[in-house]
């Protein structure tokens, strides 16, 4: 009988693709202080639900930190260095994301990354993100990072075309996964959140990506 199967955290690395590899646990030593730091940020730059070019209005709330932030408009999508919200800067990078960033994407075998730019996704029971390809970037030899907080999520992991066959790969509070080299450009989604109560975080998701955005 395993009787951690329920409190202890699951860690260790698992490839899931050429380029792609789940950190389990990688962000639990952080966890408390990233919160903070999301608190932070969103009491400048609030979470907002972006409107895309086709004037659908997404399920997930989103904001950003660093010099660099994505927005989508009907105008299109893009990074900008001004949060429309409020017409300035968006908040700056905390040290503590640059840290867990480059040190997450070292330990996936990516050295010296850099982010300029961080995506914070909010997600309610129910939110989803549905298949797309993450092309918005200057530079495709940059890894992307993602930091998974709050309720569980299934991660679906597409290939290079829309209509390949997806893995689902189920991702937990304080999972960190590095997507590059050969699968940075690879189709994926998030499935609809179920509702589930986190200690820190109630009903919510929180997932961080960082990128090089220029
Ligand atoms: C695989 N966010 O913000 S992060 C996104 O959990 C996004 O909020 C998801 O997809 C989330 O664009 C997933 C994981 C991710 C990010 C970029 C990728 C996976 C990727 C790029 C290529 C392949
Ligand atoms: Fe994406």
């Amino acid at each position: 009988m395993d009787l951690f199967a329920d409190t202890a955290p699951h860690t260790g690395t698992e490839a899931l693709a050429p380029g792609a590899v789940v950190l389990r646990g990688f962000a639990l030593d952080d966890q408390h202080d990233l919160l903070a730091a999301v608190d932070a940020i969103t009491a400048q730059s609030p979470f907002r639900h972006l409107v895309t070019p086709g004037g659908h209005t997404m399920s997930v709330a989103m904001t950003n930190c660093g010099r660099l932030g994505w927005v989508s408009d009907r105008r299109g999508y893009r990074y900008d260095a001004i949060d429309p919200l409020n017409g300035q800067p968006w908040p700056s990078m905390p040290a503590l994301f640059a840290d867990l960033a480059d040190r997450a994407a070292a330990a996936a075998g990516f050295e010296g990354f850099k982010p300029d730019a961080c995506l914070v996704n909010r997600y309610e029971p129910g939110a989803r993100l549905t298949l797309h390809q993450d092309r918005d970037e200057g530079n495709y030899a940059h890894p992307i990072v993602s930091v998974s907080l709050g309720v569980p999520a299934t991660f679906l992991f597409g290939g290079d075309q829309r209509a390949d066959k997806q893995q689902r790969v189920p991702l937990v509070h304080g999972d960190v996964v590095v997507w590059g080299g050969p699968s940075r450009l690879r189709y994926h989604g998030v499935q609809p959140i179920k509702a589930a109560q986190h200690p820190l975080l109630g009903e919510l998701r929180i997932n961080l990506t960082f990128r090089k955005a220029s």
